[in-house]
């Protein structure tokens, strides 16, 4: 085992970062079995939410139109606006451009309708593998809710795992949230439960929960929640989660992830683009860390302004990881501040990245962007340490990027290979 000199090293640790195996811990992607819910190609890529907010940006239009176009036109319509009319320099615009670049298209003729037709010559499974060998992505957790009509069936009829690529993370966000809407769904699926916390109604939605971890064979529990997320209080969040997420959790064994900070449909004209992010309470992790010390927790949370507590508090809790760059802080200077201060305050012990990609290609672009920076800090920390005389090996380093890249994630739920 050689040492590496200071000459290869900025080289050799981008080489590995952009390589290394990854585990993306979320993810809005799905296995091909899903079949319609899996977003893919042009017109997918050019219609996700992130760019549809940018574009009203340079728009009169109304915007109840542009719901009413198709996805082509809508497809068209954010193109024109935002990569022919104006430069591509925004996160998700130059994004696109990456993917179309590793796709091997050409992107200088800015020919949208080429690079539609290159596509579609294309079939779903061979993209999905194409897109995933570019990206060195290997596996992909998803975001399964088993109150999605269209979902449901796919884990039912036992299809949900044949692709040994994809892991299930059940979404809690209609027990936690709307427990109106909830109560409904439940008892449309046979659950015995009411709007009143009483102890059936307990029993039964824990019943639900271990019966659905069980059929996808879930990797976690996960919940988005508003910044005003309080623990403990007297709210339904609170009794939800002591009374039904965490026995549920234990029992099963596995962590519970809480994304917090997103302020929803703040300008509901624009569906899934209206959403917002403010600043969140870290005590209430705190409180959770404290409380549940043999209960694991992945946490990410939307305002820059909480990010360093949030490191700090990781410092205190190892039942605490931290994880992702998540929404609007996926960006390349948000993911280069964030990822410096974490190494900074935990070493390598955390997860700097998910991708929380909607559209297949996007692995591409966010893993690349993303682990260009992680490799840059990571060279930076190295090369310090050689001005001290301490050198790290070709295999030190495979180390510890694997272990932020997949094996943290891994370990910290116990199944670490
Ligand atoms: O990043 C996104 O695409 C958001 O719309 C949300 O889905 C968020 O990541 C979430 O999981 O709630
Ligand atoms: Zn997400």
């Amino acid at each position: 085992q050689t040492v590496v000199s200071l000459a290869d090293l900025r080289q050799t640790v981008e080489r590995l970062a952009l390589s290394m195996p990854v585990t993306d811990m979320h993810t809005h992607l799905y296995a091909p079995e899903f079949g319609e819910m899996l977003l893919w190609g042009i017109d997918d890529l050019l219609t996700y939410h992130y760019l549809i907010s940018e574009s009203f940006r340079w728009s009169e239009e109304e915007y109840s139109h542009f719901w009413t176009m198709s996805k082509r036109e809508q497809a068209d319509w954010i193109w024109k606006l935002l990569f022919l009319d104006h430069s591509p320099v925004s996160e998700a615009a130059s994004g696109f451009i990456t993917i179309l670049k590793r796709l091997g298209l050409d992107v200088s003729s800015r020919n949208l309708d080429d690079y539609r037709q290159a596509l579609s010559k294309r079939t779903v499974h061979e993209q999905v593998d194409t897109v995933m060998q570019i990206a060195g992505i290997e596996k992909i957790v998803m975001t399964n809710d088993p109150f999605d009509p269209v979902e449901r069936p796919v884990w039912l009829s036992g299809n949900g795992k044949t692709d040994s690529r994809f892991y299930a993370a059940l979404r809690v966000d209609t027990l936690l949230n709307d427990w109106h809407h909830a109560v409904n769904e439940l008892q449309n699926l046979g659950y015995d439960v009411q709007a009143e916390w009483t102890e059936r109604t307990r029993e039964e939605t824990r019943r639900f929960l271990a019966e659905w971890i069980i059929r996808m064979d879930a990797l976690y529990l996960a919940v988005s929640m508003p910044g005003d997320f309080k623990y403990p209080a007297d709210d339904h969040r609170s009794k939800m989660i002591d009374d039904v997420m965490i026995p549920v959790c234990q029992e099963q064994d596995i962590p519970f992830a809480l994304m917090i900070g997103v302020r929803r449909k703040v300008n509901p004209s624009l569906g899934l683009a209206g959403d917002m992010s403010m600043q969140s309470d870290v005590s209430a992790v705190e409180a959770l860390c404290r409380r549940y010390p043999e209960q694991k927790f992945l946490i990410t949370m939307l305002a820059r302004e909480n990010q360093h507590e949030l490191t700090v508090l990781a410092r205190k809790f190892r039942n605490l990881m931290i994880f992702g760059c998540w929404w609007f802080l996926h960006i390349e200077s948000m993911v280069e501040e964030m990822t410096r201060f974490r190494l900074e305050l935990l070493g390598t012990s955390m997860i700097p990245q998910h991708s929380d990609c909607r559209v297949f290609e996007q692995l591409i672009y966010k893993w690349e962007h993303s682990r260009r920076i992680i490799g840059n800090v990571l060279a930076d920390k190295y090369e310090k340490l050689h001005q001290s005389g301490w050198n790290v090996t070709e295999e030190e380093i495979k180390r510890d990027l694997d272990d932020m890249l997949n094996r943290n994630f891994w370990r910290f739920l116990g199944k670490g290979q």
